[in-house]
Protein backbone atom coordinates (compact mmCIF):
# COMPACT_ATOMS: atom_id res chain seq x y z
CA UNK A 1 0.00 0.00 0.00
CA UNK A 2 1.33 3.39 -0.87
CA UNK A 3 0.02 6.73 0.87
CA UNK A 4 0.20 10.27 0.66
CA UNK A 5 -0.97 13.65 1.90
CA UNK A 6 -1.67 16.86 0.74
CA UNK A 7 -2.03 19.54 3.36
CA UNK A 8 -4.27 22.58 1.54
CA UNK A 9 -2.93 26.38 1.70
CA UNK A 10 -5.50 29.14 0.81
CA UNK A 11 -4.98 30.54 -2.71
CA UNK A 12 -5.00 34.45 -3.20
CA UNK A 13 -7.29 36.41 -0.41
CA UNK A 14 -9.04 33.40 0.68
CA UNK A 15 -8.98 31.46 3.69
CA UNK A 16 -9.64 27.59 2.71
CA UNK A 17 -7.62 24.99 4.71
CA UNK A 18 -7.93 20.87 4.13
CA UNK A 19 -6.31 17.84 4.46
CA UNK A 20 -6.35 14.98 2.55
CA UNK A 21 -5.12 11.66 2.49
CA UNK A 22 -4.14 9.04 -0.80
CA UNK A 23 -4.16 5.40 -0.53
CA UNK A 24 -4.08 3.21 -3.23
CA UNK A 25 -3.62 -0.65 -2.10
CA UNK A 26 -1.44 -2.49 -5.35
CA UNK A 27 -0.73 -1.12 -8.97
CA UNK A 28 -3.51 -1.09 -11.43
CA UNK A 29 -6.22 -0.26 -8.37
CA UNK A 30 -7.79 2.72 -7.84
CA UNK A 31 -6.81 5.11 -5.33
CA UNK A 32 -8.67 6.82 -2.85
CA UNK A 33 -8.82 10.45 -2.04
CA UNK A 34 -10.68 11.48 1.34
CA UNK A 35 -10.74 14.08 4.15
CA UNK A 36 -11.99 17.59 4.44
CA UNK A 37 -11.93 21.07 2.88
CA UNK A 38 -12.84 23.83 4.89
CA UNK A 39 -13.85 27.93 4.48
CA UNK A 40 -15.95 27.00 1.22
CA UNK A 41 -18.52 29.26 0.17
CA UNK A 42 -21.46 26.60 0.00
CA UNK A 43 -21.66 24.87 -3.13
CA UNK A 44 -19.85 23.17 -5.24
CA UNK A 45 -16.39 23.53 -6.00
CA UNK A 46 -14.00 22.29 -8.74
CA UNK A 47 -11.09 20.20 -7.74
CA UNK A 48 -8.42 18.94 -9.44
CA UNK A 49 -5.00 17.30 -9.50
CA UNK A 50 -2.63 20.02 -11.33
CA UNK A 51 0.48 19.17 -13.10
CA UNK A 52 2.81 20.57 -10.69
CA UNK A 53 3.88 20.55 -7.38
CA UNK A 54 5.40 24.18 -7.12
CA UNK A 55 3.75 26.71 -4.70
CA UNK A 56 6.76 29.33 -5.57
CA UNK A 57 3.88 31.97 -7.15
CA UNK A 58 0.84 30.34 -5.12
CA UNK A 59 -2.00 28.23 -6.50
CA UNK A 60 -0.97 29.35 -10.29
CA UNK A 61 2.35 27.52 -9.96
CA UNK A 62 0.47 24.35 -9.98
CA UNK A 63 0.40 24.78 -13.62
CA UNK A 64 -2.86 23.06 -15.80
CA UNK A 65 -4.97 20.16 -14.92
CA UNK A 66 -2.62 16.80 -14.93
CA UNK A 67 -2.46 15.81 -18.19
CA UNK A 68 -0.20 13.10 -19.47
CA UNK A 69 -2.10 11.10 -22.04
CA UNK A 70 -3.53 14.59 -24.17
CA UNK A 71 -7.17 14.92 -23.21
CA UNK A 72 -9.76 17.46 -23.18
CA UNK A 73 -11.03 18.25 -19.87
CA UNK A 74 -14.13 16.17 -18.76
CA UNK A 75 -15.50 14.76 -15.21
CA UNK A 76 -14.31 11.73 -13.64
CA UNK A 77 -17.09 9.72 -15.26
CA UNK A 78 -16.37 11.26 -19.29
CA UNK A 79 -14.22 8.96 -21.43
CA UNK A 80 -12.40 11.96 -22.55
CA UNK A 81 -10.69 13.59 -19.55
CA UNK A 82 -7.64 14.74 -18.16
CA UNK A 83 -6.26 12.52 -15.48
CA UNK A 84 -6.70 15.11 -12.83
CA UNK A 85 -10.16 15.97 -13.02
CA UNK A 86 -11.95 14.45 -10.01
CA UNK A 87 -15.24 16.92 -10.84
CA UNK A 88 -16.30 18.96 -7.67
CA UNK A 89 -16.47 18.66 -3.89
CA UNK A 90 -19.76 19.91 -1.91
CA UNK A 91 -19.45 22.24 1.23
CA UNK A 92 -22.39 22.86 3.25
CA UNK A 93 -23.52 25.66 4.82
CA UNK A 94 -20.74 25.64 7.08
CA UNK A 95 -18.42 25.46 4.88
CA UNK A 96 -16.77 22.56 5.21
CA UNK A 97 -17.02 19.78 2.29
CA UNK A 98 -15.94 15.94 3.06
CA UNK A 99 -14.32 14.20 0.50
CA UNK A 100 -14.51 10.47 -0.37
CA UNK A 101 -13.48 9.95 -3.80
CA UNK A 102 -12.32 6.56 -5.27
CA UNK A 103 -10.53 6.88 -9.01
CA UNK A 104 -8.60 4.97 -11.62
CA UNK A 105 -7.05 7.83 -13.10
CA UNK A 106 -4.50 9.35 -10.13
CA UNK A 107 -2.30 6.30 -9.25
CA UNK A 108 0.63 6.55 -6.28
CA UNK A 109 2.57 3.75 -7.79
CA UNK A 110 3.90 3.63 -10.89
CA UNK A 111 3.77 6.08 -14.26
CA UNK A 112 2.07 8.95 -14.49
CA UNK A 113 1.78 8.98 -10.36
CA UNK A 114 0.56 11.97 -8.65
CA UNK A 115 2.91 12.21 -6.09
CA UNK A 116 4.91 15.54 -6.34
CA UNK A 117 1.90 16.74 -7.94
CA UNK A 118 -0.81 20.01 -6.67
CA UNK A 119 -4.11 19.28 -5.79
CA UNK A 120 -6.46 22.00 -6.32
CA UNK A 121 -9.65 23.52 -5.08
CA UNK A 122 -11.29 25.84 -7.08
CA UNK A 123 -13.76 29.05 -6.52
CA UNK A 124 -16.51 27.92 -8.91
CA UNK A 125 -18.36 24.47 -10.13
CA UNK A 126 -16.68 22.79 -12.62
CA UNK A 127 -18.98 22.36 -15.85
CA UNK A 128 -17.21 18.81 -15.91
CA UNK A 129 -16.26 20.18 -20.18
CA UNK A 130 -20.29 20.21 -20.63
CA UNK A 131 -20.06 24.27 -20.32
CA UNK A 132 -20.33 24.94 -24.56
CA UNK A 133 -17.41 26.98 -24.63
CA UNK A 134 -13.67 27.08 -25.09
CA UNK A 135 -12.73 27.24 -21.85
CA UNK A 136 -14.90 24.64 -20.74
CA UNK A 137 -12.89 21.87 -22.85
CA UNK A 138 -9.54 23.34 -20.76
CA UNK A 139 -10.83 24.01 -17.24
CA UNK A 140 -14.19 23.41 -16.99
CA UNK A 141 -14.77 27.24 -15.83
CA UNK A 142 -13.71 26.47 -12.10
CA UNK A 143 -12.78 29.79 -11.72
CA UNK A 144 -9.81 31.15 -9.24
CA UNK A 145 -7.51 28.71 -7.48
CA UNK A 146 -9.06 28.99 -3.22
CA UNK A 147 -7.14 26.67 -2.36
CA UNK A 148 -4.18 24.17 -3.33
CA UNK A 149 -1.11 21.96 -1.66
CA UNK A 150 1.75 19.51 -2.94
CA UNK A 151 0.95 15.61 -3.14
CA UNK A 152 3.32 14.26 -0.59
CA UNK A 153 4.67 10.82 0.60
CA UNK A 154 2.84 10.29 3.89
CA UNK A 155 4.50 9.04 7.17
CA UNK A 156 0.97 8.23 8.45
CA UNK A 157 -2.30 8.50 7.01
CA UNK A 158 -4.41 11.51 9.04
CA UNK A 159 -7.74 10.49 10.23
CA UNK A 160 -10.41 11.63 7.89
CA UNK A 161 -12.19 13.56 11.14
CA UNK A 162 -8.98 15.44 12.01
CU1 LIG B 1 -8.03 22.88 -11.12
ZN1 LIG C 1 -9.28 19.09 -16.61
Amino acid sequence: MVKAVCVLSPGSQTSVTGTLTFTQENSGQKTTVSGQVKGLAPGQHGFHIHEFGDYTNGCMSAGSHFNPLGKTHGGPDSSERHAGDLGNITAGDDGVAYVDISDAQIPLIGNNSIIGRSLVVHEKKDDLGQGGDEESKKTGNAGPRVACGVIGIAKDVVPANL
